[in-house]
């Protein structure tokens, strides 16, 4: 029996080079986007919502509607659900920055989609189901939601939280990092980012008020830590600084993912600090400047780049630099020296990343003209894979490199390098990402990826 008034929700994972769906018991934080579309639900519907990282989706359900939402990698799983969900009679929808910047192939997996943010449209599109049909297959709304006083998110049915388990965790301020919505795009226009294209380079902030709600909302389910997710909440100095001044007195523990724009003003980066941010994801992308002209980053200056890292560091911050290796003016040298100027700055963790371009944006775009575009298997679309033909190597040197560059980050000499003497403040900080590192280092060793991805 199909209910029109019930809505199963999933996020897709994604699969392995072996077939086999990515799966965990446990992870340490968790998407919103599942918990924020039931916020924005009409009365009246039911939802359910799967984590296809946990568990996995229903083979057969009563709800008549499925949401599918995916990101990066994932999508190549998530449209194969959608295509079975729809032989199995259900209206399938879907949404999110990959559908939204590829609206005809997503069409080709499923009834309607979701174009762009979704506040509005989400609950026409429902209303519209509900009444007898969908009535379109592009949803989207004319205007943007102010982003102030958001419904309250229901964070205890986020599929990936196991509260028992962080209640009874030694390591339950770092268990698990509660999702919490601070800012929303980037002002910048950097080439491979699908955010500033989905954007259109547009950046939203919610009130610090509602923010601090949000954060008490966490504490009283007996967590202090929270993952921003955001792509740079400092992007408005300002706001930044309100926001850091009010989050201090809360005395949370915050980790982000930003740009170096951090760093180029030590105020706001002493109330960082002082607000409780332990750790950043940072795009350096490369130390190359000619590397960062060419993706159009050009207002980040690598040259800077050490000097920033050491003021983030002192201030107990520990650093995840996102790096892409085997940009356009890269030689196979460029992996050893990228991996020394993180060795000698004393970087936490480092994620590589081979050139990955996607669909929809214009690093994409050029690729394609420029005829180095060598997959357009969606599920290729990882960061180990040379998706890109490199100019000064071959394919099969960049994904050799690309492994050995991973090897030598773990290997213990770089580890000690990198911990040894730890940052002055935080000691219980670099002792922790100390620990990351053997594991990592354990699971690199043991032939897997140290992150999935
Ligand atoms: C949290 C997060 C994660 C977590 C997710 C854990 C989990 N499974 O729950 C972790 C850290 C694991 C992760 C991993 C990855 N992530 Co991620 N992640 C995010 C992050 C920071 C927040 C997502 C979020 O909750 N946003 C808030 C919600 C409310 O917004 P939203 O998801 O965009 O949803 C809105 C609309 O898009 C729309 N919408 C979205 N989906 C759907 C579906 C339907 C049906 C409808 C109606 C509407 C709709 O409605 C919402 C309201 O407007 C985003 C960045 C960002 N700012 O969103 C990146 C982001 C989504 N991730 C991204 C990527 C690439 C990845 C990885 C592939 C990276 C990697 N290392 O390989 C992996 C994939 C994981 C995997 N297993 O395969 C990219 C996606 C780019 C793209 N073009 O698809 C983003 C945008 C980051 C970036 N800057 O590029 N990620």
């Amino acid at each position: 029996m199909n209910r029109r008034d019930k809505i199963l929700l999933i996020s897709s994972s994604h699969n392995n080079p072996d077939g086999s769906v990515a799966r965990c018991e446990r992870y340490w934080t968790s998407a919103l986007t599942l918990v924020y579309l039931k916020a924005f639900t009409p009365s009246g519907f039911q939802v359910e919502l799967v984590d296809d990282f946990m568990k996995p989706p229903p083979q057969s359900t009563d709800a008549a509607l499925v949401g599918i939402t995916a990101m990066g990698l994932q999508i190549g799983r998530a449209y194969r659900m959608a295509d079975s969900y729809r032989a199995l009679g259900k209206t399938v929808v879907m949404g999110g920055q990959w559908v939204s910047l590829n609206p005809d192939q997503a069409l080709q997996h499923c009834d309607a989609i979701v174009l762009g943010e979704s506040e509005y449209a989400w609950p026409e599109l429902l209303e519209d189901f509900r009444s007898g049909g969908l009535k379109k297959r592009v949803y989207r709304s004319d205007r943007l939601h102010d982003w102030k006083d958001l419904p309250r998110m229901d964070l205890e049915s986020l599929p990936l939280f196991r509260k028992e388990l962080m209640r009874e965790s030694l390591y339950r301020d770092y268990y698990f990092q509660f999702p919490l919505l601070v800012t929303r795009g980037c002002p910048f226009a950097c080439d491979y980012c699908s955010v500033a294209q989905y954007h259109s380079s547009g950046f939203r902030m919610r009130p610090v008020g509602d923010v601090i709600r949000d954060l008490k909302d966490v504490r009283s389910l007996g967590s202090r830590s929270v993952l921003f997710m955001d792509d740079n909440p400092v992007a408005n100095r300002t706001y930044a600084k309100e926001l850091f001044s009010a989050m201090a007195p809360q005395e949370m523990r915050w980790c982000s993912q930003c740009t170096i724009q951090i760093a180029q003003d030590y105020e706001l980066l002493d109330l960082a600090a002082d607000s409780g941010c332990f750790l950043l994801s940072i795009g350096f992308e490369t130390i190359r400047q000619s590397n960062l002209s060419e993706i159009n980053k050009n207002w980040a200056k690598a040259k800077e780049y050490s000097e920033m890292i050491r003021e983030i560091r002192e201030r107990g911050i520990q650093i995840v630099a996102l790096i892409m290796l085997g940009l356009d003016d890269d030689a196979p040298e460029d992996f050893d020296r990228t991996l020394e100027f993180l060795i000698q700055n004393k970087v936490a963790l480092a994620k590589f990343h081979l050139p990955l371009p996607y669909p929809g944006t214009r690093f994409f775009d050029r690729m394609d003209r420029e005829g180095r575009i060598l997959t357009r298997d969606w599920d290729d679309y990882h960061y180990g894979n040379a998706v890109i033909r490199p100019l000064k190597m071959s394919p099969e040197t960049a994904v050799a490199k690309y492994w050995a560059t991973y090897r030598d980050f773990f290997s213990m000499r770089s580890i000690v390098r990198r911990f040894l003497p730890p940052a002055p403040r935080n000691l219980h900080i670099s002792m922790h990402y100390l620990l990351a590192n053997l594991a990592f280092r354990k699971l690199q060793r043991a032939g897997t990826h140290p992150y999935l991805f």
